[in-house]
């Protein structure tokens, strides 16, 4: 027996066509858990893979031309590589739930609940969704359609088997209310606690019509639903029957982080299959938000996707990785543009990370002759190692929390707080006095080690980075433990290599000069005000003490903003890109004198300035905390 493993899967995905970024996020996200954990020293196991059979791909094989096999080998093959091998996803194993040893799990779990007597044969009457691959009743239809997608669903009358999940009812709505981690976020528990309290009905588990899936062991002209074969891959993957002494140390899984809409099926169907296995349940199911393309989640079925590998080829693989990482809120949905991810490239990556860099190479070299110097007694570096301090814990906590868009948000202000403080200490005036020497040298050891710490913390994001940043700073490229991520550790005497910008700004038809220039050419007398119309707006600093959902408004949030005189209400459309986690007890810019307006019922008394591109926005924050109402100007 060794340590337990942290076991971690992302869903196994239809290899109905080529995967896009919808895919590409719930798999990057895994991917920089599973490392993170890694470099915590802990023993991983991370599983992605494949849903091969059902009814949608059999349909799809046919119309192609070929076999089911034949058709989902070619997919499958593009998924491992290039796809997921130029994403660099580290998955340990990648499971197919063609492969016998999957196979012979799943048969073995329907005879054994067979027996048991939690399954059973009758007639299934209603009507199923295709696309889903998932079975409603008519009460749960919406108008005649899907409730989860939306799409028309087709009458089904067959002789089938049923899984008993009334049963388990009450059981599950017990162990949902004891265990607050199991389904996250709480939004999502709050639905399935719904949806599991309107009552529970025995679950159709067998098809006939077809014979692309596994068959019912004592009745082959049944094939077990998709769903029923592809949760227990999760199982499979574990060592279940297989290798009992692995699956001692892997079960249960730690995460299966999935998107919001089969949340269902995994925080019902699949623990309940497990209840009726006496098997322990999964400690958490975490149901991310989509990537949204316009207003529409972007998706195989629809159409409306974007290659991943296309990215890579403009924007580079950290890029990539740094936008699907850090853009979604974790947990919300969130838009995909391009021009977002450009932005994000070039603010956070180029100008902030790259700049530090370079900066930090740069002073080296020309302040101490490109060597590292000691740092020496009696400085004032304790704010940038504090703040190193904060934000290891901090990145420590989102990740244990899931939370991989705010650990990415705590690291690029970091970076950001580092050059701040190497522009504030002035090493170039500190150069011009001798006697000032060691305040100098401690700049130039802060502004290297800082780097290096931010080598270690971005390591479980991003690839090439970490390791171009540490040859650029003369220091072993490899990282091996997130300990390393203390402040202090630099080796003294280390002779830096100063190299290529980190990431080269993506120049875009907006942002290359000659646009720019001629955008200036053709606005002839451009739309000035005088300083006296700027001075009639009253811009003041806030704090922002309670932010509120607005019921019935997807895009509007109620907050309460402390002006330095009382609290203001002020509606604001930013919902769709903040957590009211995230801006309790945010400073804001707000304008003090628009003219009350009634939204939604409430009235309205200001506004807050937020910079914005199509799919992004941002609110506008002052750099250091300053006290309420005072003025912005
Ligand atoms: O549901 N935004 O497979 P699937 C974010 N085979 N994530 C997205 C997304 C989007 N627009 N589109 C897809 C299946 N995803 C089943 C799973 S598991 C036992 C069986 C991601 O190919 C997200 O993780 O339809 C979503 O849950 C998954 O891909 C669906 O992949």
């Amino acid at each position: 027996m060794g340590n337990p493993v942290w076991y971690i899967t992302t869903p196994i995905y239809y290899p109905s066509g080529d995967l896009h970024v919808g895919n590409a996020y719930t798999t990057v996200v895994a991917d920089a858990l599973a490392r993170y954990h890694r470099l915590q020293g802990e023993p991983v196991l991370f599983v992605t893979g494949t849903d091969e059979h059902g009814q949608k791909i059999a349909k799809n094989a046919e119309v192609a031309g070929l076999s089911p096999l034949q058709y989902v080998s070619e997919i499958v093959a593009r998924i491992q590589d290039p796809l997921w091998s130029r994403l660099h996803i580290s998955y340990d194993d990648f499971i197919r739930t063609t492969e016998p040893r999957h196979y012979r799990v799943v048969q073995s779990i329907f005879s054994q609940l067979e027996a048991e007597g939690d399954i059973y044969k009758g007639v299934y009457e209603g009507w199923y969704c295709l696309p889903d691959e998932s079975f409603w009743t008519e009460s749960k239809l919406v108008d005649g359609h899907c409730p989860d997608c939306g799409r028309p669903v087709e009458k089904v009358r067959q002789e089938s088997y049923f899984f008993r999940m009334n049963r388990y009812q009450d059981a599950m709505i017990a162990h949902i209310e004891s265990h607050p981690e199991f389904i996250q976020p709480a939004s999502r528990r709050n639905e399935m606690l719904a949806f599991l309290r309107a009552g529970l009905e025995d679950l159709s588990i067998s098809r006939t019509g077809f014979r692309w899936g596994i068959p019912v062991p004592s009745d082959p002209d049944h094939v077990i639903y998709v769903w029923f074969d592809a949760l227990a891959n999760y199982l499979t993957a574990a060592g279940y029957l297989s290798d009992p002494e692995r699956f001692a140390r892997t079960w249960p899984a730690d995460v299966h982080l999935v998107g919001k809409e089969i949340v269902r099926f995994h925080s019902i169907i699949w623990p309940i299959m497990l209840m009726a296995l006496k098997l322990p349940l999964p400690r958490t199911i975490f149901g991310h938000g989509w990537v949204l393309l316009g207003d529409t989640k972007m998706s195989k079925s629809r159409g409306n996707v974007v290659d991943p590998l296309v990215l890579i080829d403009r924007y580079g693989l950290d890029a990539v990785r740094y936008y699907l990482l850090k853009e979604v809120p974790f947990g919300a949905d969130g838009s995909y543009t391009e021009d977002a991810l450009i932005l994000r490239t070039n603010v956070d990556l180029a100008n902030d990370l790259g700049n530090l860099l370079s900066r930090s190479t740069a002073m080296i070299e020309r302040f101490n002759g490109g060597v590292v110097p000691p740092l020496h007694a009696a400085s004032d570096s304790h704010v940038l190692a504090d703040e190193v301090a904060r934000v290891y814990k901090e990145v420590e906590a989102c990740m244990n929390r899931l939370e991989v868009s705010v650990a990415l948000t705590a690291i690029a202000a970091l970076i950001r707080v580092a050059n701040n403080d190497s522009e504030e200490q002035q090493p170039w005036a500190l150069a011009r006095q001798p006697e000032r020497r060691e305040e100098l040298d401690n700049v130039l050891y802060n502004l290297a080690e800082v780097c290096r710490v931010l080598s270690v913390l971005l390591t479980p994001f991003l690839i090439d980075a970490p390791t171009a940043m540490r040859h650029q700073l003369g220091i072993d490229e490899s990282v091996h433990r997130y300990q390393e991520a203390v402040f202090g550790g630099f080796p003294v005497g280390t002779r830096v290599r100063r190299g290529d910008p980190l990431f080269p700004r993506i120049e875009t038809e907006a942002s290359s000069p000659k646009k720019a220039a001629k955008t200036v050419e053709v606005e002839e007398e451009p739309n000035w005000i005088s300083i006296e119309d700027f001075q009639k707006i009253d811009l003041r600093i806030g704090t922002v003490k309670r932010a509120e959902i607005v019921e019935g408004a997807d895009r509007l949030l109620k907050l309460t903003v402390f002006d330095g005189e009382h609290d203001r209400i002020i509606v604001s459309g930013i919902r769709q890109y903040y957590k009211i986690e995230d801006l309790e007890g945010q400073q804001v810019v707000l304008v003090a004198n628009l003219k009350p307006v009634m939204l939604r019922g409430i009235r309205s008394e200001g506004m807050l300035l937020a910079g914005s591109v199509p799919g992004a926005l941002s609110v506008v924050t002052p750099s250091r905390s300053l006290p309420e109402g005072a003025r912005v100007k």
